[in-house]
């Protein structure tokens, strides 16, 4: 299950994601510290996350399947879903400054959740343990 509170442990290859996501080298330097914690509320297909990080708090509602809008820290606007295959969560979105895709997944492994990302062939991973 994903539901709880999940706090970021370590990051692998962010700073090369968010270089390829065009995000200068300072916002880079901060964002790898972001203490970013996620909390997560499943109910079915219905999910409840809570964000904070240094940067920010926000909520987000959203089904899986459903098209929503999501907004980096940085103000870059994504559109898109989660599916969930398997045990995987599979996020597709699409920046809406250049439409180009960026997929992601959440899987939970040995009382990890493991988020993966992908942008224009780079990979990243932040892995977050139960806060
Ligand atoms: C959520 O489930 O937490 C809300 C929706 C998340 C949408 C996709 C997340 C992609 C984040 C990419 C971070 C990139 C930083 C340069």
């Amino acid at each position: 299950t994903f539901n709880g509170t999940w706090k970021v442990d370590r990051n692998d290859n962010y700073e090369k994601f968010m270089e390829k996501m065009g995000i200068n080298m300072v916002k880079r330097k901060l964002a790898s510290h972001d203490g970013l914690k996620i909390t997560i509320e499943q109910n079915g297909d219905k999910f409840h996350v809570k964000e904070s990080s240094n940067f920010r708090t926000l909520e987000i509602d959203f089904t899986l399947g459903v098209t929503f809008e999501y907004s980096l820290a940085d103000g870059t606007e994504l559109s898109g879903s989660w599916a969930m295959e398997g045990d995987m969560m599979k996020g597709t979105f699409n920046r809406k400054d250049n439409g180009k895709l960026l997929t992601t997944t959440r899987i939970v492994q040995n009382d990890e959740l493991i988020q993966s990302y992908n942008y224009e062939g780079v990979d990243a991973k932040r892995i977050f343990k139960k806060d």
